[in-house]
């Protein structure tokens, strides 16, 4: 089990707490201040893996070494951007990274309507409303998220992409399906064969929300859509960050089914395993870990891990904010150490079930 953290006072939880969470041996990090596109200095990677494991953690997983627009926009000067990913994958391997996360989705990360909305319980939650989310423009969206942030960076929301958002998605309105699918094959040929060299998984994570947004193309959406990708570049290099929370958004989508195969197909090599709660097709809340409060059934989920043999990272997903506490959005402490004590609960019984 691993925790997200992010370092240079970038983050209210601190190595120590994580330390503390039962059972929680390793970090998911990232160096959020290196401009989208340059390469991650061996320099800056050293000191990062030496404070974690000084804190008796291990550094398993990036997330994420982000992808530049030029690339995924499919222009000449993408072959630049691909040189520089793949002097990053070098000194990820040096200090030994085995498994990358990233993602695919165009002009920004992922998207909310509200970073900090109540339940009933008092806790809050961030929460998406298509229809409110489709009011806004996309630069009054980016406004809005940067406004509850409470002064952490967000992550995929990098201040100097928002420059040029407005003209992004006017050129990606324009761009077809196929075309983005072939510059994703492009990154995909381009990066693959470096990764196997360098003993390093590459773990893509799906759209979130995952469906069209402001006429924008989406890839990751779902089971037809993951097979696509898959069969870009086959590989086992070529996998996936299975996040339940993105996916499970949309109804549509069955998790156990779609856990299922792609891990018994040895392509899942990170899972963020959260749940939804669903208020229609296209609205829903963050929520608490547990099944009973939301829509997904996580017995059943971290059991179609288990039982396709599984052997990836696992981390809890975004959390509550809970008992008062201040922190990055869906990044707080409480939440996501109860989160992940609940995760491990449950494998631990399925196995003990399986042998007993
Ligand atoms: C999100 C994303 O799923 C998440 O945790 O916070 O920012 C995610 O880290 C990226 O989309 C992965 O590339
Ligand atoms: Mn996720």
């Amino acid at each position: 089990m691993i925790f997200r953290w992010f370092p240079g006072g970038d983050d209210s939880v601190t190595l120590e707490q994580i330390k503390q969470i039962p059972g929680v041996s390793g970090i998911a990090t990232c160096l959020p201040d290196i401009p989208v596109g340059e390469v991650w200095p061996l320099e800056r990677l050293v000191p990062l893996k030496k404070e974690i494991n000084q804190a008796g953690l291990e550094v398993e997983v990036i997330e994420s070494v982000n992808i530049h627009e030029d690339i995924k926009k499919g222009l000449p000067t993408r072959d630049r951007y691909l040189e520089n990913y793949i002097k990053t994958l070098a000194n990820l391997a040096q200090i030994g990274i085995k498994c990358l996360c990233y993602n695919f989705m165009p002009v920004v990360d992922w998207v909310r309507s509200d970073l900090a909305a109540p339940l009933s319980d008092g806790s809050t939650v961030m929460s998406y409303r298509h229809a409110q989310v489709l009011k806004l423009n996309p630069a009054k969206m980016a406004d809005a998220m940067f406004s509850q942030a409470r002064g952490y960076s967000l992550p995929g929301w990098e201040p100097q992409r928002l420059a040029a958002m407005a003209a992004d998605i006017d050129f990606y309105q324009s761009l077809t399906l196929e075309a983005y699918w072939a510059n994703l094959k492009y990154f995909l040929d381009a990066v693959i064969p470096h990764a196997e060299k360098y003993g390093i998984k590459m773990a893509i994570h799906p759209d979130d929300p995952p469906w069209p947004l402001y006429g924008l193309p989406k890839l990751i959406t779902d089971v037809d859509h993951i097979r696509t990708f898959l069969s870009l570049h086959d590989s086992v290099y070529n996998g996936l960050t299975l996040c339940t929370g993105s996916l499970g958004a949309n109804p549509d989508n069955e998790l156990p089914a779609l856990i299922r195969e792609f891990t018994a197909q040895g392509r899942v090599h990170f899972a963020h395993i959260r749940n939804v709660k669903r208020h229609s097709s296209r609205d829903f809340d963050e929520c608490a870990h547990l099944s009973s409060h939301g829509d997904l059934d996580m017995f059943a989920i971290v059991k179609a891990f288990h039982d396709s043999g599984f052997n990836g990272y696992i981390r809890p997903d975004h959390g509550r904010m809970i008992w008062g506490e201040k922190a990055r959005p869906g990044y707080g402490l409480y939440d996501r150490a109860l989160g992940a004590s609940y995760l491990l609960g449950l494998w631990e019984a399925i196995a003990k079930m399986k042998h007993n």
